[in-house]
């Protein structure tokens, strides 16, 4: 089941890459898919808290769920 979060800071395909990886990081298996339009960052296979910890430590401001 997929869940979409709320992230603030990303401007780029750079920073959707680096969340993509920060959150790989933390949960390989995950699918990620980054809409920097709506900033948005949908998930498959990863929980909220190793969504919040990945995006938070790759710098950029998780806002809970969209
Ligand atoms: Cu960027």
């Amino acid at each position: 089941m997929s869940t979409t979060y709320k992230v603030s800071g990303m401007t780029c395909g750079g920073c959707a890459r680096s969340v993509e990886q920060a959150i790989k990081a933390e949960a390989p298996s995950a699918s990620v898919t980054i809409d920097l339009g709506t900033a948005t960052v949908t998930v498959d296979g990863a929980d909220a808290a190793q969504v919040k910890k990945a995006v938070d430590g790759a710098g950029f401001d998780f806002q809970g769920v969209a």
